[in-house]
């Protein structure tokens, strides 16, 4: 009984550390995929790949509205570097897992999929630091186990309206054409389209 009663207790522990965690091993997956961990944030800056006129700091009026995302920095550039990183232009299709982390969040379905472009960088300097504090000293994991991160931009209410904003749903994450995307739901921004305006699409190496 004593030793039955030890395996449940010991159970109990292990489900409850992460009750609404889906994703699981190193790096955290879910179901073959990467997990990423998200949040919403609303700016009115052009951010790190430029998209916003030469001349001023505002963002064009998709970099505002559209499906767009800040990375943490590993993801935007694995040089670490802080404008027009390699990832910029982009996309990443968003799958969430059902999960979330406990106390910043709450649960959404699973399986809701959107395309995101990624057009700044989430930095790993304060106040980003629970969510992109990914780096060597870190074992490249944020304060809540995620290796990669993602800022949704949520400055018409775009977040809000697919049921996400303050969830910060875990996702699971992977490349795709943003073209594509773009043409499925326009709500993603597309390459040719809209990411051709961004400075970094005509200096991918930041124009020095
Ligand atoms: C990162 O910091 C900016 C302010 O500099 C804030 O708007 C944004 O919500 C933060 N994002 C995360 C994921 O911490
Ligand atoms: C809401 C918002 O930020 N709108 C800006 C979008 O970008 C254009 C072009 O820079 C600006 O004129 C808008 O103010």
């Amino acid at each position: 009984m004593k030793v039955a009663a030890a395996v449940l207790l010991a159970l109990v522990g292990l489900v409850c550390v992460d009750a609404n965690q889906k994703c699981s091993g190193n790096p955290l997956s879910y179901q073959g995929k990467r997990c990423a961990s998200t949040t919403w944030y609303a700016d009115y800056h052009k951010g790190a790949c430029g998209c916003g006129p030469d001349n001023n700091d505002n963002q064009f009026d998709w970099n505002h509205s559209k499906f767009v995302a800040a990375a943490s920095q590993h993801l935007f550039d694995p040089g670490l570097k802080t404008w027009c990183g390699a990832q910029c232009g982009k996309c990443v299709k968003l799958t969430t897992t059902g999960g979330f982390v406990d106390g910043q969040g709450s649960h959404v379905a699973e399986g809701q999929s959107h395309v995101f472009m990624i057009t700044n960088l989430c930095p790993n300097e304060w106040p980003n630091l629970s969510w992109c504090s990914q780096s060597s000293q870190s074992g490249y994991k944020n304060h809540y186990g995620y290796s990669e991160h993602f800022d949704l931009e949520d400055g018409a209410g775009q977040v809000a309206a697919i049921g996400w904003k303050g969830k910060n749903p875990e996702v699971t994450w992977e490349y795709v054409n943003c073209d594509q995307a773009h043409s499925a739901d326009s709500r993603t921004p597309g390459t040719r389209t809209e990411y051709s305006q961004c400075f970094c699409s005509k200096h991918p190496d930041g124009g020095k």
